[in-house]
């Protein structure tokens, strides 16, 4: 059969030409996913490890993140990005990079300063630089930027690392897009137990489509109580391929309108981020004219908990509303706000009708 169907392609389908430019897989410890094949070239590794013991490794040549947080249910995976073409790596300034043609995957972190100034004067100078190269390289359009942050709930000198985190990125912003709104990607921000802010990013040559939540307040509108500068981030980026659109949802929590709900919750918190993003998905289904796949559409799911003891219950909620396929990790991770347990990020991949 694959024989059969692979005659079917036009010819320069072997090549990848026509397939999507960068492809998320989980492989479990045995698997090489590149290893010998023509239509594999991996753009980067991202892995979960509580006490990461492979930061430089000589033989791989691709941005490897290391991220010390917990994977809290077997098999452990390492997250591949894949590309079905060759690929380049290089490294500008403090950041490592690998792109295609089309995509460009980056990594950069940072011992995390102690003093509120030069924390933010770093975060400030890491997001330029991601911002430049970007602009360099001509991919200047962020489809989707991970950030973990060591310390994300502590105070450092009277502020919280994630508030001085959000007036950094700000102040990049801002000073870099003559208009903010449109340009801002679908975006994570997870504690870890590490020395070192870590910023992954994909990024594209030609322009995606940013969506908010109709359940929720855009980020970029909270009110001041949340912090002095707003957290500027969309709550989806949808990319549209030739054959097939990628959705990217960012980390969701349990945040009606602004605020956050069902306090000491786990079990609520995470049905109210499926009700989210169900939403979410339906919204941008819409927007594209095509049916939600629903939940039942979510590829991968990363579900982040504040307590390792509230896997259960949230698995048992998670399981019932994804399709037999979907994969599922489970991770110990510090959250921004004090009140929330849960929170959980999602990739579609959205078939288009022949
Ligand atoms: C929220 O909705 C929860 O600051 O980039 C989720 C995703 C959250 C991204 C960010 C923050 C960010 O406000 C927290």
């Amino acid at each position: 059969m694959t024989s059969k169907a692979s005659k079917l392609q036009p010819a320069n389908d072997q090549q990848g030409r026509h397939r999507v430019p960068v492809q998320l897989i989980y492989a479990s410890d045995s698997l090489e996913p590149a290893a010998g094949q023509s239509d594999r070239h991996v753009l980067g590794e991202i892995r979960f490890e509580s006490t990461p013991t492979t930061l430089h490794r000589e033989d791989i040549n691709y941005p490897l993140v290391c991220v010390p947080i917990q994977q809290l249910w077997e098999p452990l995976v390492k997250e591949y990005w894949l590309s079905p073409t060759p690929v380049e790596y290089r490294q500008q300034a403090d950041i490592r990079f690998s792109n295609n043609d089309q995509v460009l995957f980056g990594y950069t972190h940072f011992t995390l300063p102690t003093n509120g100034v030069s924390l933010e004067k770093q975060i400030r100078r890491r997001y330029d630089a991601m911002l430049a190269l970007l602009q360099s390289q001509g991919y200047a359009h962020l489809m989707r930027v991970w950030n973990y942050l060591p310390r994300i709930g502590d105070e450092i000198e009277g502020m919280e690392c994630y508030r001085r985190f959000c007036r950094a990125r700000h102040d990049a912003f801002e000073t870099f897009y003559e208009e903010l709104i449109p340009n801002l990607p679908a975006t994570s921000v997870l504690g870890t137990t590490g020395t070192d802010l870590q910023i992954v990013f994909l990024a594209g040559r030609s322009s995606l489509y940013h969506y908010e939540n109709p359940r929720q307040v855009s980020a970029y509108h909270y009110p001041l109580k949340y912090g002095p500068k707003s957290p500027l981030f969309a709550r989806a980026t949808l990319v549209r391929w030739n054959r097939e659109d990628t959705l990217f949802i960012s980390g969701t929590a349990s945040i009606v309108g602004y605020e956050s709900q069902h306090r000491g919750d786990a079990r609520a918190q995470a049905e109210e981020i499926l009700r989210n993003i169900e939403a979410l998905i339906a919204h941008v289904a819409k927007s594209i004219r095509m049916t939600t796949p629903g939940l039942g559409g979510i590829r991968q799911l990363r579900v982040y908990l504040r307590n390792s003891g509230d896997l259960g219950t949230v698995r048992q909620i998670v399981e019932g509303c994804l399709g037999a396929s979907a994969q599922v990790v489970y991770l110990q991770a510090g959250i921004c706000r004090r009140d929330l347990l849960v929170e959980m990020e999602a990739l579609l991949g959205l078939e288009k009708p022949a």
